[in-house]
């Protein structure tokens, strides 16, 4: 598959780039020593069209395609990774969920404020002891009348402080296993939802992760998201577009990576000359250009995928696999390039590599991309019993 971009999808890379380079840019290096949230970027993105990307005209979205998303979302990562983190969980998961589940009330009063950037979304699904092993969660959420008691207690949570809402997983069937899992947006407002835990994280430090706590909280049973049962089903198509966002930010963070180490091999001089003649590094720069577009071909085949409305579950793995190893491959190699510079905090290349370090591991680790890719190629299988 080759791609060639449409007029609109050029217009939304050319835009956000021109955006994210003159506004995000600037605040990035600063936020990561101070660890403050993004706010104002997602204000500014959200007049921008930025924060409900998919979501069609009807509920207030900007009604674009998966590309033209992963070229928006690539043009902010390159800029600052933890607002792209942000803006990948809002859009791919949640503001997605909604709209592929929500009951037209839950469009109405949620996915319109969620795609005007009144409040940023979050998704808990995570706990303790629950990781890539979803189904081995333990919040539950008891049927009261019409209302849903949930009680648990999630980990990792991105956005969990600074989010207006929040997709919850609980089980409504302890006993059963993916069937007994259902989803439940949250807002803000509800007392039983309580902030835990901040993490203080090697890397995307201005994007909060925290715990959150579920204390006998009460939501409507109109806020149950889907059908009761559905949970699982809701969360693994939502995790196959949140895949293509990591891909997404991982190339943004491999091509700032790579243009500044480019841009240091042309400017500095060893044993008489500019370091780009030497042929070792430009072997490595050959290197990391190939597996940049490797990974942008696969991202952007993912999302074309998931645009012609086929079943994308294993090219989303594919992309988040591939561009999320590259990336930490490229931002090491960027680093390295610098020498000793690279180690310090006068240049950035410290802060993609530490930055990149996650995408291998969020939203489902590289082992799990495995699992899914093989998965689906053998079909022979289930993973648990
Ligand atoms: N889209 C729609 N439905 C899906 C799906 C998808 N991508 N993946 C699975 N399903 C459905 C299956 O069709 C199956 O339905 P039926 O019971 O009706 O047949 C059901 O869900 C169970 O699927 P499966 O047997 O594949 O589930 P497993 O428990 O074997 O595990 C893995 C699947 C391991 C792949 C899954 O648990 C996973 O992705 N884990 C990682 C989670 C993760 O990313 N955590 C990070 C937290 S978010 S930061």
């Amino acid at each position: 598959m080759s791609f060639k971009l449409t007029d609109e999808q050029l217009m939304i890379q050319s835009m956000v780039r021109e955006f994210s380079r003159k506004v995000v840019a600037e605040t990035a290096a600063e936020r990561d020593k101070t660890k403050e949230f993004p706010a104002d970027n997602l204000k500014k993105m959200a007049e921008l069209g930025l924060l409900g990307m998919m979501v069609p005209f009807d509920y207030e979205g900007s009604d674009s395609d998966t590309v033209g998303y992963v070229l928006a979302l690539s043009e902010i990562a390159y800029s600052c990774a933890s607002t792209a983190v942000v803006m990948s969980v809002h859009n791919s998961i949640v503001c997605e969920s909604i709209l592929n589940f929500g009951t037209e009330d839950q469009k109405q009063h949620y996915l319109k404020d969620l795609a005007m950037g009144k409040y940023i979304g979050a998704f808990a699904l995570t706990e303790p002891e629950a990781g890539s092993d979803p189904v081995s969660q333990q919040t539950t959420a008891v049927k009261d009348g019409d209302h849903y008691i949930i009680n648990g207690t999630k980990r990792f949570i991105t956005t969990g402080k600074n989010s207006g809402l929040v997709i919850v997983t609980a089980k409504t069937d302890p006993e059963a296993r993916h069937k007994g899992i259902s989803t439940f947006i949250v807002t803000r407002d509800n007392p039983g939802l309580v902030v835990g835990n901040t993490e203080d994280k090697m890397g995307l430090r201005a994007s909060d992760t925290t715990d959150l706590h579920l204390e006998d909280c009460r939501v409507p049973a109109a806020d149950m998201l889907g059908k009761e049962g559905e949970g699982f089903k809701i969360v693994m198509k939502g995790l196959d577009g949140g895949r293509i966002g990591i891909a997404a930010q991982s190339l943004g963070v491999a091509q700032a990576a790579f243009d500044a180490a480019v841009k240091y091999a042309k400017q500095r001089d060893q044993f008489g000359q500019k370091i780009s003649k030497f042929q070792g590094l430009r072997w490595i720069i050959a290197d990391m250009a190939t597996e940049i577009e490797a990974a942008r071909q696969l991202t952007l085949s993912a999302a074309a995928m998931k645009d012609s409305k086929k079943r994308f579950t294993t090219q989303a793995s594919m992309a988040k696999l591939y561009a999320s190893e590259m990336v930490n491959r490229v931002t090491a190699k960027a680093l390295q390039m610098h020498g000793g510079y690279g180690f310090t905090k006068d240049y950035p290349v410290e802060r993609f590599y530490r930055d990149a370090r996650v995408f291998t591991i969020y939203e489902g680790t590289s082992e799990i991309q495995r699992v899914v890719i093989s998965n689906n190629i053998l079909k022979d299988k289930r993973t648990t019993k």
